[in-house]
């Protein structure tokens, strides 16, 4: 039985082999995108989920529907289109100047991506949806897709995980903060960075960050403070949860590896400080290696590094 289902672009990374974009020969080519790293995450856990999106009829495409079969992820409503391309994007990492990626994804296949392809009322039974702020910066398409979707969603009771992953260079400030604040309003679980936070809401502190996706409707807000941890707060519960001291090779996909330790204690029914515990766990070990999604780990690595017996 299906237990999560999310929807969005995954694309073809590549990362120069050595030094940056503009002096490198040679590519190392990898898979990334928000959605499909969670997926990932959640199906080496040991859980069951689907990804939805719609793909170029292309190898890059039939790579990515093939590495996240691989992973175990259902992707039985992948659409290809013969007309428009698998998104590509590239990133290129330097200890002085940080990270910085480069997308080329405009026009790819997913911002056809409409309402009808994902049959939500297909997946009645299933625990969370889980949507980012990614695919509604893709197109105005996606835009009133995820729109629509949520309000079905709620209407169908799906509970909604939300991860607003701001991408000012996707949309400009204008235009995402107020589809953003529109999309926490279906959500049950909100997953806020402080900075998506502060932007959303105009503080800069978890405890009022939570109060205002709390107002909105969510359940349970979840404040990512990076290797600080996270602040959490429901109707009748709140604390912050300590992060865990890892050496920092690669920070990009660690929200998506922190959503699906979160989603993964939720569906488990752990107490939620435990819950995320197991994210902050999953973010910590994300960052670990290289790759968007390739650090996220199995269940007997995640019990390994809980109980401190990774050196
Ligand atoms: O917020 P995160 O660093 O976890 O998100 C990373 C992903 O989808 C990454 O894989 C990239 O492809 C993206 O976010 C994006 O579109 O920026
Ligand atoms: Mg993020």
């Amino acid at each position: 039985l299906l237990e999560v289902v999310t929807f969005g672009e995954s694309m073809v990374l590549f990362t120069p082999d050595s030094s940056s974009l503009e002096q490198a020969t040679n590519f190392t080519k990898r898979m990334a995108g928000a959605e499909g790293n969670v997926a990932v995450a959640l199906a080496r856990l040991g859980h069951q989920v689907a990804w939805i999106s719609k793909l170029g009829d292309d190898g890059f495409g039939r790579y990515i529907v093939k590495t996240l079969r691989g992973e175990g992820v259902d992707v039985q409503h992948v659409q290809f289109d013969r007309d428009r391309p698998t998104a590509v994007f590239f990133k290129e990492r330097s200890e002085l100047y940080g990270t910085n990626v480069q997308y080329y994804r405009n026009h790819s296949a997913v911002s056809q991506l409409a309402v009808a392809d994902v049959p939500l009322a297909d997946f009645k039974e299933i625990g969370f949806l889980h949507v980012t702020g990614i695919t509604p910066a893709l197109s105005d398409l996606n835009r009133q897709t995820v729109l629509t979707i949520l309000q079905r969603a709620k209407a169908q009771g799906i509970r909604v995980s939300f991860d607003p992953n701001i991408r000012f260079k996707l949309w400009s400030q204008e235009t995402a903060i107020p589809v953003l604040r529109e999309m926490a309003k279906y959500a049950s679980v909100a997953l806020p960075g402080l900075e998506e936070g502060e932007l959303l809401t105009g503080s800069d502190k978890p405890e009022a960050i939570a109060a205002w996706f709390l107002a909105q409707g969510c359940e349970l807000v979840v404040v990512k403070l990076g290797s600080q941890g996270a602040y959490y707060q429901t109707a009748d519960t709140s604390g912050y949860v300590d992060g865990f001291t890892v050496k920092l090779v690669d920070e990009v996909g660690a929200g998506d590896a922190f959503a699906a330790g979160l989603l993964s204690g939720l569906l488990e029914h752990v107490p939620v400080a435990d819950a995320v515990r197991r994210a902050c766990a999953l973010g910590a070990i994300a960052v670990c290696g290289v790759g968007d999604y390739e650090s996220s780990p199995t269940r007997a690595e995640l019990t390994a590094f809980l109980s401190g017996q990774t050196t």
